[in-house]
């Protein structure tokens, strides 16, 4: 499909910026897919040193696949992270989530010394909040913390398994309750209120994290700098 080329695009784009002997953080979702297989063939068409730190079991498998060797935020320091988007406003905030990986990929996406953003020009939005914000809960706080999130106005959803019964359970053991809220117009303000509610160990709001975003749309690739 188009988003798929224009994905592919950014994939490559950003897999082009990748340099010898780099330590590289790499995303999760269907548009990071394509800038981890772009990277595996460079690595192995120009005989690259790299290694990748994945930020969910998804990414993991897929560096495998594409013959990535992998390390940890044990080992090493991050030089530049990529990763996707589900949406990106004009500050260059986001929200992410969409694939339940949001919690490894905040730690790695802002340990990097550059964080790299590839979208399709779908998620450019004006105001961040047409999509839910995913907030990852410790399964015992189901109840309050769907309440909290009522009571400061949002609408929270358990997600669900799609070929699984019941809740999606993230790599980290833990439930998504995705939350919409009317145009967040203050993304630093609402991201801290998440974090501190009891039961919450992170949320989808990243905020003055991104150094570059590089989007695809049909006339071409733009890149935004911070
Ligand atoms: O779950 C995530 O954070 C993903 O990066 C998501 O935000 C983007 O996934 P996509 O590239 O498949 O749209």
């Amino acid at each position: 499909s188009n988003k798929n080329i224009l994905k592919d695009n950014v994939g490559k784009k950003a897999a082009d910026l990748i340099k010898d002997g780099q330590i590289v953080g790499l995303g999760t979702g269907s548009t990071t897919h394509y800038f981890i297989r772009h990277l595996g063939e460079r690595i192995k068409n120009e005989d690259l040193n790299i290694l990748g730190i994945p930020t969910s079991y998804q990414s993991l498998i897929i560096a495998r696949e594409a013959g990535i060797n992998t390390t940890t935020l044990d080992e090493y320091d991050i030089d530049i992270a990529v990763d996707g988007a589900d949406e990106v406003n004009q500050n260059l905030d986001l929200i992410k989530g969409g694939g339940a990986a949001h919690t490894l990929e905040k730690l790695v996406d802002s340990s990097a010394k550059e964080f790299v953003v590839i979208v399709d020009d779908s998620k450019m939005v004006r105001d961040l909040g047409e999509f839910p914000v995913p907030v990852e809960i410790i399964p015992e706080a189901l109840r309050v913390v769907k309440k909290s999130l009522i009571d400061m106005g949002g609408k929270p959803e358990l997600r669900m398994g799609v070929q699984k019964d019941g809740p999606v359970i993230t790599d980290n053991g833990n439930f998504i309750l995705d939350t919409k809220f009317e145009k967040i117009r203050n993304p630093q303000k609402l991201e801290k209120e998440l974090n501190i509610l009891p039961g919450v160990l992170e949320n989808g709001i990243f905020t003055d994290l991104v150094d570059k975003v590089i989007v695809g749309s049909p006339s071409g690739i733009k890149e935004i700098d911070r």
